[in-house]
């Protein structure tokens, strides 16, 4: 894969798989902080942007109740649409970046992607797992469902959208920055065999052995790697603008190191940034943090 990509954006506008609205205005801080000019300057050929925002999903109250997952409606449409974009892009042998929107968007980027990469790898940056299913769930929120979901557990609305389930196989799944589970989610860990490295293991092992491992069990005998990078891996310091942070995340350099030693493994083809929240913060830090970082990943150095 050529170190120079042709990128599309895709902006997802979209909370409803969040507990708290404000995810949603995540694509637009991200951009305004000068990300495609950016991206530009580092060689990149950076297509229009496309913005997947279906009619339904301002319906703020339909919650279905039935299924004990909220917006279910609005999330499997959203991500429906989502599916066609990130399918689209990677067969035609772009570089899909997907703009976030809470992290139940995770279901639509990766189930196109799959459509393309039959055996995709993926590194998922986060506090938490996201591996509950509406057995497990404490709040009802898909954010906290969308790994379980394309590794086939969970609502068929989730599990079936863009595709045949599974999307993913456990073994080329990689969790980093975990700090934050529930019961249910470490029994699907244990039970499914997903390599989790938590909190725990980055501050003994440092960032760049976790990297080492992490590249070895999702980019080797793998035919693609996407990165799912949830914000909230980042130590609510450096990232306060984020719907559920958790402390003792990432550090600012060992979040930068992690991306830079992805860009240098030259085996990334699609990543999506995830649960920008703007209204919980006045100065946009979180925002250009995550600029920053995608920029790392595709290359920006220091020197
Ligand atoms: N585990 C909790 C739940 O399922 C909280 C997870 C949601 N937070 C996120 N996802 N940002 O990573 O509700
Ligand atoms: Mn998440
Ligand atoms: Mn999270
Ligand atoms: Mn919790």
């Amino acid at each position: 894969m050529s170190r120079l990509k042709t990128i599309t954006v895709v902006n997802v506008p979209f909370d409803l798989g969040a507990g708290r609205r404000g995810a949603a205005l995540g694509p637009d801080a991200i951009l305004n902080t000068g990300l495609i000019p950016r991206l530009t300057s580092l060689g990149h050929r950076v297509e229009p942007i496309r913005t997947v925002n279906p009619q339904n999903t301002t319906a703020g109250n339909s919650v279905n109740s039935l299924s004990g997952l909220l917006h279910l409606a609005e999330v499997a449409a959203t991500n429906r649409e989502l599916a066609h974009e990130t399918a689209a892009i990677a067969a035609s042998g772009g570089f899909p970046l997907v703009l976030g929107g809470d992290h139940s968007v995770a279901i639509g980027t990766i189930s196109g992607l799959a459509q393309v990469h039959r055996k995709l790898g993926v590194i998922w940056f986060d506090a938490h797992s996201d591996l509950n299913t509406a057995e497990t769930t404490p709040s009802g929120n898909i954010h906290g469902m969308s790994l379980s979901a394309l590794l086939g557990k969970g609502h068929d609305l989730l599990t079936g959208l863009g595709g045949p389930s599974p999307k993913l196989r456990p073994e080329h799944v990689v969790l980093i920055g975990v700090r934050d589970l529930d019961p249910g989610e470490k029994a699907l860990i244990a039970a499914e065999g997903i390599r989790c490295f938590t909190m725990h293991d980055i501050d003994r092992l440092g960032m760049a052995k976790v990297m080492e491992e992490a590249l070895r069990v999702a980019g080797d005998r793998t035919d693609g790697l996407h990165i799912s990078f949830d914000i909230d891996s980042v130590d609510p310091y450096e990232a306060p603008g984020t719907g559920t942070p958790v402390r003792g995340g990432l550090s600012y350099r060992e979040a930068h190191l992690a991306m830079e030693l992805l860009a240098e493994s030259g085996l990334v083809t699609s990543a999506e940034l995830v649960e920008v929240n703007p209204t919980l913060e006045s100065d946009n830090r979180t925002a250009k943090l995550a600029a920053e970082l995608i920029c790392s990943l595709l290359g920006e150095t220091i020197l």
